[in-house]
């Protein structure tokens, strides 16, 4: 039996709001976008939810529920460093950490099990060394599988603490709404409405077949999981130090033109993970491999951050000409980019959940 732990801090840009400027402490505080453009709100204090404030709400609407709400700008790079801080205590509880965004990550907790702590005393435990480091407060649930443990900890928020005990997977979920299950969106949400399908419960009590032919292979997931059943492992991932792409040739190379065309389409490979990963960065680093296996790396670091291929390929096609003496022919190419920034935001339009430099 597995022993996870999902934590969630509490309205975590809010709170980091309130932590570094302590004259918020307990007024209603929302970070995002201004109202006067199309902003929304990222995170809003549990002072402000009281007047019906939400993540995700125009800031407009945030503005008129609740007039003396202080609004803020998000600050990205201090939100990132809070996160790599509070990762780190994970880290020390178990390796088996999972990040799922900058304010929460599953941690598999088996093994300070199997040594004699209680998965609640264990909880518990980080939630006081979070708050004392830290100053902040997370949410945790305790269970036996991720998904439960997910629904778990925002069970009891702000400052909670929920632990589904083994064998009460079915039970603690089944009068909770279909759209608190794992992978059930607002459109497979709609269509099991209209067939009367509207709690965990419900989904458990379905026929597999019915839930296929409607849902295919994903109908069949969600009955798993509405009984309680996941076994889906919490996967180790680390911060992205950096993103590089390399080709090995069939054979060796020596024509410059042919070897900038290489590093163009590398630099395209590095560009589109550093999109999908929101990040940026100063240092951008060709490596090279002679036809004699001799390998080595040259890299420089900009004044400003880049993402985009067209930046990348001309900084590591500069890199690439000083190296283009004599007759050298190369096996090996590569482009990689580290030195990270947070991309660059439209300040009004805060992105729906950062998963930001993790995976
Ligand atoms: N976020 C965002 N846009 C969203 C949702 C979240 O920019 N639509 C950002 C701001 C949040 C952070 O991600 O502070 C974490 O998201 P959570 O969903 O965990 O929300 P909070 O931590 O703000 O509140 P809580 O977890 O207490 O509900
Ligand atoms: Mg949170
Ligand atoms: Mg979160």
């Amino acid at each position: 039996m597995r022993h996870i732990l999902h934590a969630d801090f509490d309205a975590f840009y809010a709170a980091v709001e309130q932590l570094d400027n302590p004259e918020l402490l307990g007024k209603p505080v929302v970070v995002g976008g201004s109202a006067e453009g199309r902003g929304v709100v990222a995170s809003a204090s549990y002072e402000a939810r009281e007047y019906g404030v939400r993540s995700a709400m125009p800031m407009r609407t945030a503005q008129r529920l609740c007039p003396q709400a202080i609004r803020l700008g998000a600050r990205f790079d201090r939100y990132r460093e809070i996160s790599q801080q509070v990762m780190s205590i994970f880290r020390d509880l178990t390796p088996l950490v999972e990040p799922l965004s900058l304010d929460e990550a599953y941690l598999d907790v088996t093994l300070v099990v199997d040594e004699g702590q209680s998965p609640s005393a264990i909880a518990a435990a980080l939630k006081r060394r979070v708050k004392d480091e830290l100053g902040l407060t997370i949410s945790v649930g305790v269970a036996t599988s991720k998904s439960v443990a997910k629904i778990a900890s925002d069970m009891d928020k702000p400052d909670g603490l929920t632990v589904v005990a083994p064998g009460k997977e079915r039970a603690f979920l089944a009068p909770l709404p279909i759209r608190d299950l794992w992978g059930v969106g607002p459109k497979t949400a709609e269509r099991l409405i209209a067939e009367g399908v509207e709690t965990i419960a419900d989904i458990a009590q379905c026929k597999e077949d019915w839930l296929r032919e409607r849902f295919g292979k994903h109908g069949a997931q969600m009955r798993r999981l509405a009984l309680g059943q996941d076994d889906s492992p919490v996967i180790v991932r680390r911060e992205t130090k950096s993103v590089s792409a390399e080709t090995t040739f069939a054979r060796d190379l020596g024509d410059p033109d042919a070897l900038q065309e290489v590093v163009e389409r590398l630099s395209q490979r590095v560009a589109q993970q550093l999109r999908r990963k929101q990040l940026q960065g100063r240092t951008v680093k060709l490596k090279l491999r002679l036809a004699d296996f001799t390998t080595f790396t040259r890299q420089r670091t900009l004044p400003y951050a880049v993402q985009s291929a067209d930046d990348l390929s001309q900084s590591a096609g500069e890199l690439l000409r000083a190296e283009l003496y004599g007759r050298r022919r190369f096996r090996l190419v590569g482009v990689g980019v580290s030195g990270f920034e947070q991309s660059e935001e439209d300040p009004d339009e805060p992105r729906q959940l950062r998963f930001a430099g993790f995976g």
